[in-house]
């Protein structure tokens, strides 16, 4: 197949995820066309049938704001008619699937093009339900040939806020590649981090209020004082400053270390005793997944997705949003004893490599892309948009 994908760039689980999806589909044979305004940072510079098409924005004065939405989409229909493109999968609802609709219709029958959305999270949480968005989220979602949807949790939210028909989503859950993420085969940097006998507890994450990251201080801090311990931080965005100012507070600085943005965490993942993930909504949470492929045990709010990834004392912990004692007390029991320890590591890794490793999942996107192509069975087309309102 021809497959033009779309995604936002740079750091993040959707362009993480649409990114690896390519990649695993051009070693599969498939030729992928990546359209977006940057490379795709997990994209290496050369890859056979991997191309990569940057989006070019008009710089006229008149357009005080730029028309990445229109820009796209002029992209979309150049590529589809010069490369012959058989789908588009656009990771993002917002603004996407919208382009890809634009393109789609700029192309009318003279190229039969369908188009796969992948919601991830927020297009449907946070952003597509701002008032001014709403509508526009649920036409360009309705108008996809497929709509995918990364976890349960996040098809029901799909369901009940923008009364889409269930039937019309597929849950694709995503995936890791498991020889990226293996602690056995990298090498460890721990003794960069810590002193002999101390522990590893990381997060990962865009720093934003969502992700909770003053409870990640605060259940370090707690666990601290019962197991010898850093916390190891990953990533930016902007509650950074709260997570120092937590740390402050909780009185452990000095254990504290700040690694800002990593382009690959496999490394780090791979030497880490314990992640933490207590936010207050995941829609599925791709960084517990990693950590598991990495034999790392997750303990995590029971919010959105995430009860659907981690198995509650077998590959990590769950509790409610803000239990930052109960977190606490699960994460130091798991790390002060070492055969439990070794016992959800071994499981953390064998339900990722076995449930959602790049050999289980991918298949599920091909056979998903040849019934929307109308070669395999019931295909899906878009349907016509009815108001919210009458849905
Ligand atoms: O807001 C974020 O966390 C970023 C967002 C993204 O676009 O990368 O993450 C969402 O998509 C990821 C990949 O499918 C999921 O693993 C994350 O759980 C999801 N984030 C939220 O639902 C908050």
């Amino acid at each position: 197949m021809k497959i033009g994908i779309t995604c936002y760039p740079t750091y993040g689980g959707s362009g993480a995820i649409a990114t690896e999806l390519g990649i695993e589909l051009a070693r599969r044979g498939h030729e992928i066309h990546f359209i977006s305004y940057a490379q795709p940072f997990k994209l290496p510079h050369f890859m056979e049938r991997v191309f990569f098409h940057e989006v070019e924005m008009s710089r006229y004065p008149l357009f005080e704001h730029n028309n990445y939405s229109l820009s796209l989409a002029a992209m979309m229909h150049e590529v589809t008619l010069s490369h012959g493109l058989d789908l588009l999968h656009v990771h993002y609802a917002i603004p996407h699937a919208t382009s890809a609709w634009i393109a789609k219709e700029m192309l009318g029958s003279s190229h039969p093009l369908r188009i796969v959305t992948t919601l991830h999270g927020t297009d449907i949480t946070l952003v597509g339900q701002e008032r001014s968005f709403g509508e526009i989220t649920r036409f360009s979602i309705l108008r996809s040939d497929g709509i995918t949807a990364v976890s349960d949790y996040l098809k029901r939210e799909t369901v009940d806020a923008f009364a889409v028909p269930e039937e019309r989503i597929e849950v694709v859950p995503n995936f890791v590649d498991p020889k990226l993420y293996d602690r056995g085969k990298l090498p460890c940097h721990k003794q960069s981090f810590l002193r002999d006998g101390e522990k590893m507890v990381v997060h990962v994450s865009n720093f934003r209020p969502v992700k909770r990251v003053r409870d990640v201080v605060k259940i370090f801090s707690r666990m601290a004082k019962e197991v010898p311990s850093r916390l190891v931080l990953i990533g930016d965005g902007p509650d950074r400053p709260e997570a120092a100012d937590e740390a402050a507070r909780q009185g452990v600085t000095g254990r504290v270390l700040f690694l800002g943005k990593q382009d690959s965490v496999a490394e780090l993942l791979a030497c880490a005793d314990l992640l933490l993930l207590p936010s207050s909504s995941e829609s599925f949470g791709l960084v517990a997944l990693e950590a598991m492929a990495s034999g790392v045990p997750v303990v995590a709010s029971n919010a959105g997705g995430l009860p659907e990834v981690i198995e509650d004392g077998v590959t990590g912990f769950l509790a409610p949003i803000g239990a930052v004692e109960e977190m606490a007390e699960a994460g130091a029991s798991i790390l002060a004893d070492g055969k439990r320890w070794r016992k959800m590591s071994a499981e953390a890794r064998r339900c990722a490599v076995e449930q959602y490793g790049v050999d289980v999942i991918i298949p599920q996107y091909e056979r998903y892309y040849e019934r929307i192509l109308g070669r395999g069975a019931a295909p899906a087309h878009a349907e016509p948009v009815a108001h919210a309102a009458s849905a």
